[in-house]
């Protein structure tokens, strides 16, 4: 079939080298402006993820700021998850080798995202001391207090659950530019609910993993009143294990409960609680079913977790909510399938996650 297309090109696709146009460089290929053939060209290259510079989703990359709407961004990090599953700091390159494939228009919403706003891979947070957690969790949250301080919202591809921890110490709270000083509210996927404080740390990790839900809240970036904890599932350690997420005030809705209640009146839910409060979405690949999604940290097999349709149909309820940023964790590389399926279902929350953002921006109602 692609050769097919190759075949069907003038003569001179075979004897011209490929020169991606200069716009390209700028996020904003002036397709108007250009041969249709050269428009086709580029197109068909742009589309295809072996090929050219693999930076997040064939963005611009653009290290400042300042210069984005949107900021997608790289969290090699993996010893905040304290158990031996260390193969998370992988996750940003794999999703950087797939998601060129994944640079397109969001037919659900009817917008490009790509044009509809300023979208650049800004990098990766540089983690010089990645053996060293703590440290590594202040270092993620200087890296995202430069993007709080020019308005760039990020969605970022980690790395384990414990970078969310990191990143919320810079985007909610008093001092947030994005959310105007207030607290951040979670939208939180999860087969788990990393909200553990009974225990000062996870096999050394202090803001861990583990925790992160549970000291955002305590230290005043995490609204936990409207907040939501959805897809929680799993056999556990405890028969408690739920209620240190109930006396911080999450509302927790476990997998089984999904089940039961059903969509429509989860989305309810999500909606009353959250209103049009600063959003923050965090979505852990766990939350989907080991068959959609293999190669996650922290495997849960006992419960069926979601399917893709069912997680996208959650996020595109939040449509026109004031999104602050997003990420996506626990992508293990090393342990997914051949096709590397993890890695798109991971770039494809991305680009809900983007998209939801973009879409805001789009209709004018960005504060
Ligand atoms: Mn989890």
């Amino acid at each position: 079939m692609l050769w097919e297309l190759w075949e069907g090109q003038p003569d001179h696709m075979a004897s011209k080298r490929y020169d991606p146009p200069a716009s390209l460089l700028s996020g904003r290929p002036p397709m108007s402006d250009t041969p249709d053939s050269t428009r086709d060209q580029q197109l068909l290259m742009d589309g295809i993820y072996w090929y050219g510079i693999p930076t997040l989703f064939r963005a611009p990359h653009d290290a400042d700021p300042s210069n984005a709407d949107i900021g997608l961004v790289g969290v090699p990090h993996s010893t905040g998850n304290g158990t031996t599953q260390r193969d998370q700091h992988l996750g940003p390159r794999a999703v950087r080798n797939v998601s060129a494939i994944g640079r397109r228009v969001h037919n659900n919403f009817g917008i490009d995202p790509w044009n509809a706003c300023r979208i650049n891979d800004i990098g990766d947070v540089p983690l010089s001391e990645g053996n060293n957690n703590e440290r590594s969790i202040e270092m993620i949250t200087d890296f995202y207090s430069k993007l709080d301080a020019a308005d760039c919202r990020p969605v970022s591809i980690g790395g384990d659950h414990s970078i969310t921890g990191g990143i919320l110490q810079a985007l909610g709270g008093s001092e947030s530019k994005l959310t105007g000083g207030e607290k951040a509210c979670l939208l939180h996927f999860d087969a788990h609910t990393d909200a553990f404080h009974n225990i000062p740390h996870f096999m050394g990790a202090v803001k861990s993993a583990a925790h992160w839900a549970s000291y955002l809240v305590t230290d005043g970036h995490v609204d936990p009143e409207h907040s939501v904890q959805v897809g929680i599932r799993g056999n556990t350690r405890s028969l408690e294990w739920l209620d240190p997420s109930y006396s911080l005030g999450y509302e927790v809705i476990r997998k089984t409960d999904y089940d039961d209640i059903g969509a429509e009146r989860v989305m309810e839910i999500i909606d009353e609680r959250i209103g049009d409060r600063p959003l923050y979405i965090t979505f852990d690949l766990d939350c989907l079913d080991p068959t959609v999604a293999p190669g996650v940290a922290n495997i849960e097999a006992g419960i069926e977790g979601f399917g893709i349709d069912q997680v996208i149909e959650l996020l595109r309820s939040v449509r026109g909510k004031n999104i602050i940023g997003g990420d996506v964790v626990c992508l293990m590389p090393t342990v997914d399938s051949p096709n590397q399926i993890t890695s798109y279902r991971s770039m494809a929350i991305m680009f809900e996650i983007l998209s939801l953002i973009a879409d805001r921006i789009t209709t004018g109602t960005d504060p």
